[in-house]
């Protein structure tokens, strides 16, 4: 039977009640501005994209030309639908509310526009990762205060990998659903409904350079699995590291596994690595609908209670009886050290 496009998937969800029309033009707009950004990446060096664009971002990281492209990619096409009151961007030090020249709606659009950017000039799987809220009641022009909800209350998250072909992961809180882009038609086609992540699992996936920078459960969670089936696993594992975390959770929502970037010396002033608002939310909700669970390591990465837009979070996500182990050994430490 040949796979339906995401419009129609959309159509038979608002048809069904469980979107409204805003968020399905929403996630179109979304999607539309991905396969942009899937073809300005795929012209690689004749595309005159790679490199550094010469500028920063808040979070100190030297901006690639991609990044800020993928960037004014998405702001364009999503500021004149009149479906969000605001967006916010890790490529941005603040949100925007959507202009005054435009119709503004009820969602708040946050996102990573290109996550895993410094492979793009090694030509390894980079994504977009994007999350959406409710503006909340009677906020018409929402400020950074507005977006800090936990991420219990995301409405919609999503990711596109641009690998080998490009891929769009989506949950609107009734399971998650894997597209796929069919280039000539230029249509993102239903080709996985509802995944279901194994519950255990043999492959990890972490930096292992930071292993002596690590806090001593992860260095205990981890000792554990490099002892494989005699150690006190009773299984040998394998591990994968991509350094671009849309490539390697799509690992995950593909075959199960567990991925980490915990705390470590290097990062623990800052609160860990990855962000918390367009990194590690939109990815736990992704997990969770998909039958897996993610974690600070300390508590379920959905209920954090975000104190700035660019907050960064410790992260295990993946198959959920591996992520119950890993925090187990963190309670363990915490309750006898
Ligand atoms: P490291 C990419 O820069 C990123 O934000 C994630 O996509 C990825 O998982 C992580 O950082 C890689 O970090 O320290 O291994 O380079």
């Amino acid at each position: 039977m040949k796979p339906i496009s995401l419009t129609r998937y959309l159509i038979q969800e608002q048809h069904a009640g469980r979107i409204n029309a805003d968020l399905r033009l929403l996630i179109e707009v979304v999607a539309r501005a991905c396969k942009s950004i899937s073809i300005a990446i795929g012209k690689g060096a004749l595309g005159g994209v790679l490199g550094d664009a010469g500028t920063g971002n808040i979070q100190g990281e030297a901006q690639k030309k991609l990044d800020v492209l993928s960037n004014d990619i998405l702001l364009e096409a999503n500021a004149w639908g009149g479906h969000l009151a605001g967006l916010a961007s890790e490529e941005m030090d603040h949100s925007q509310p959507i202009p005054d020249a435009f119709q503004r709606g009820n969602y708040l659009l946050l996102f990573d526009p290109l996550d895993g950017s410094s492979n793009i000039d090694v030509n390894i799987s980079v994504g977009t990762i994007f999350s959406v809220l409710r503006c909340p009641d009677g906020v018409t022009a929402p400020g950074d205060e507005h977006f800090l909800q936990p991420g219990t209350a995301q409405v919609c998250a999503g990711y596109t990998t641009y690998g080998p072909s490009t891929q769009l992961v989506l949950t609107v809180g009734h399971g998650t659903h894997v597209f796929t882009m069919d280039r000539e038609v230029g249509s993102f086609m239903l080709t996985q409904r509802d995944v279901q992540i194994p519950a255990d699992t043999r492959e990890f996936a972490v930096n292992m350079s930071n292993q002596r920078f690590w806090e001593t459960p992860m260095q205990r969670y981890v000792g554990d699995l490099l002892a494989g089936r005699e150690g006190p696993r009773g299984k040998d594992f394998n591990m994968r590291w991509v350094a671009s975390m849309v490539a390697d959770v799509h690992r995950i929502i593909t075959r199960g596994g567990i991925f980490s970037y915990p705390l470590d010396a290097k990062c623990r002033d800052k609160g860990g690595k990855l962000r918390l608002m367009y990194e590690a939310n939109p990815m736990a909700f992704i997990i969770e609908q998909a039958g897996g669970a993610a974690s600070t390591g300390r508590q379920r990465m959905l209920e954090v209670q975000p104190s700035g837009l660019h907050q960064r979070v410790p992260v295990f996500l993946g198959s959920r009886n591996e992520v119950a182990e890993a925090v187990r050994y963190h309670q363990q430490f915490d309750s006898n050290g």
